[in-house]
């Protein structure tokens, strides 16, 4: 029953919380509506946390990193929900090992709530985790949700979508230099950080992230993002990190910059699910059916504009008569 999973999750029960990303994160229609319930009963009780998004390419250390933040956030007492989605497992469809082995601290603790998805239908491939899954750890008692994401196409977008901080983890030899840095990064991301600043590699970690920080100031004037260098391995960086995350955090608390972030992410998901039901609507419908293949045809063997036949679709589909 949707009400009695609603009331599991809402005391925290991590099973529960589980199979309800799970439903949420289905392509079944069935599942779907019975989300939206859960999520319904459940929606006064979100709301609470503070999302943070950590994004990068595969390799810069993204999973390490979020062990140790997340080791520094328990300390601290914070209630952290991890939600990863493993862009390798998605396409083996397979083990999702490779995050979880990164963070195996948190996984032993039991505090902590782990997921490491490889949902790549539901999600797009290298999506973030969804929206409906970080308003279900909300609503199960999570004050602190950290999201592993892909930074590949547009994922930043996504990451931006469903976080209230997006934190860029780069490395020195990446290759994104400044000026190739990825222009969807540099203006979404809220905290770009050099990982591996330890070794051989310390150096000039410390000496890019410097870099990093003088041309983001000028490209993003008085918007600049916060840049540092840490070692997520050897934890250097890490603490100071968080701090900079909690002081965020207040800050976007104290403005009513939260609120506002959120509706505006709420209005976007809105106009997304609407044209997403709207087309799935409308090309079930017998009058677009009816027309289809002659118009395909036509637009096909260039005898008709493609924009001329979407159109005349669009008014047989909401034409009075049939
Ligand atoms: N030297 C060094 N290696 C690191 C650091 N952080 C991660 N790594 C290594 O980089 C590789 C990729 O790390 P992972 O966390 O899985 O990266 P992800 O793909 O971004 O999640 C692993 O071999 C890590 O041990 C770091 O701070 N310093
Ligand atoms: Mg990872």
């Amino acid at each position: 029953l949707s009400e009695e999973l609603a009331a599991r999750v809402a005391s925290g029960d991590r099973r529960a919380l589980a199979q309800a990303i799970t439903l949420a994160e289905s392509t079944r229609a069935e599942h779907r509506l019975r989300s939206e319930e859960i999520l319904a009963e459940l929606l006064p009780k979100t709301g609470g946390a503070h999302r943070v998004a950590i994004t990068g390419l595969p390799g810069a250390g993204k999973s390490t990193l979020l062990d140790a933040l997340g080791m520094v956030a328990v300390e601290r007492a914070r209630r952290v929900a991890i939600l990863a989605v493993d862009p390798a497992s998605a396409i083996t469809g397979g083990s999702v090992l490779g995050d979880v082995v990164r963070m195996q601290r948190l996984a032993a603790r039991a505090e902590v709530f782990l997921r490491a998805s490889s949902n790549a239908a539901a999600l797009g491939g290298t999506a973030p985790a969804s929206r409906e899954a970080v308003l279900l750890c909300e609503a199960a008692g999570f004050d602190l949700v950290l999201l592993e994401t892909v930074g590949v196409g547009q994922a930043e977008q996504g990451a931006a979508d469903v976080s209230d901080t997006l934190v860029a983890l780069t490395l020195a030899d990446a290759g994104d230099d400044v000026q190739g840095m990825k222009r969807g990064l540099i203006e979404v991301a809220h905290a770009v950080i050099v990982n591996k600043a330890d070794g051989d590699l310390q150096s000039r970690a410390l000496s890019y992230a410097a870099e990093l920080a003088a041309a983001l100031a000028l490209l993003r004037a008085g918007a600049a993002p916060h840049v540092a260098a840490v070692s997520a391995k050897s934890e250097r960086g890490v603490a100071e990190l968080f701090d900079w995350l909690t002081a965020r955090e207040a800050e976007l608390r104290q403005g009513g910059e939260l609120e506002r972030l959120r509706r505006e992410q709420a209005l976007r998901a809105l106009h997304r699910e609407l044209g997403r039901v709207l087309l799935e609507r409308a090309c079930r419908a017998d009058r677009v059916l009816a027309r289809l293949p002659a118009l395909e045809s036509a637009v096909a063997e260039g005898r008709a504009l493609p924009s001329a036949a979407a159109r005349e679709l669009c008014n047989a589909l909401f034409s009075a008569k049939s």
